[in-house]
């Protein structure tokens, strides 16, 4: 593979993945359906409906938000330690079983790009997200079998979730880099972004349907899709002018792991 446009470096460095809303649209149609499977299971009367699973998103970390939307209906907090893990146990079975069906997509794009990734020979891949261990990999597995990940960070390997940096940070020592500026993340949400920027990386943000209207402020790349050749993204934000034309690919991630401060 040639340089990048504009001289950019020759070495690639490590990108990082978020999973849900970046990889794979899973949100508005799998885990708000699977929640909602489970409560009914569960013979709880509660619905999340699309607008409020929107609102909802902010609170990173299935067992979290259903936490946290138990306390609001005024389940006192001993039940809530009893019912949550067995409703967020229960909603990641039926979220597996989802996605065995097909009922999670990845994004036009994200094959092509990880190829591209795969094909330059000089990048490590890690995917870093708040999701579960449980579904994750089985996702990654049977959505992505291609992609060879270097390394796999979930919520089940941090103590704390985004927009703490911890899932970012662990990913970054267990690829073994010197530092966090050889990273950059792909991200959907201000949750995440927040992360990555904690975690003093590059970070692009590819917004979806519940995140067009986050906080994007401090993305070092913003675009409304992953792109294709002859499909273009919309580019929000391309706050280092890397030239990017709508299409995420491997050169764009290069030069901004190369961007300066
Ligand atoms: C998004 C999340 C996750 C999912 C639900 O993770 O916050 O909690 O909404 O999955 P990311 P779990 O964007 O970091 O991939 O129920 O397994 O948490
Ligand atoms: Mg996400």
């Amino acid at each position: 593979m040639t340089g990048p446009p504009g001289g950019g470096p020759e070495r690639g460095g490590a990108a990082i993945f978020d999973v849900d809303g970046t990889l794979v649209d899973s949100e508005r149609h799998g885990h708000r359906v699977a929640f909602n499977r489970a409560f009914e299971e569960l013979g709880l009367p509660y619905v999340w409906d699309e607008d409020l699973y929107g609102e909802l998103l902010h609170v990173t970390g299935g067992q979290r938000r259903i936490d946290g939307y138990l306390a609001g209906q005024g389940v006192a907090e001993a039940e809530r330690n009893q019912l949550g893990p067995k409703l967020h146990a229960r909603k990641t079975e039926i979220l597996q079983q989802m996605v065995d069906e097909g009922a999670v997509e990845v994004r036009p794009g994200v094959t092509r790009l990880l190829d591209e990734l795969g094909a330059a020979g000089d990048w490590r891949l890690a995917v870093g997200t708040t999701g579960s261990r449980g579904w994750v990999d089985r996702l990654l597995r049977r959505l992505l079998p291609a992609t060879t990940w270097d390394v796999v960070v979930t919520g089940d390997d941090v103590t704390a979730r985004k927009p703490d940096p911890e899932v970012f940070d662990v990913a970054r020592r267990q690829l073994g880099l010197p530092g966090p500026e050889q990273a950059v993340v792909i991200e959907d949400s201000g949750e995440g972004l927040a992360a990555a920027r904690a975690a003093g990386m590059r970070c692009v943000v590819v917004v979806n349907g519940y995140t067009a209207d986050h906080d994007l402020a401090g993305a070092d790349l913003v675009l409304d899709g992953f792109g294709m050749p002859g499909a273009p993204a919309a580019v929000l934000a391309d706050s280092h002018g890397t030239g990017c034309e709508g299409i995420l690919t491997a050169d764009v991630l290069r030069i901004l792991t190369q961007c300066p401060g």
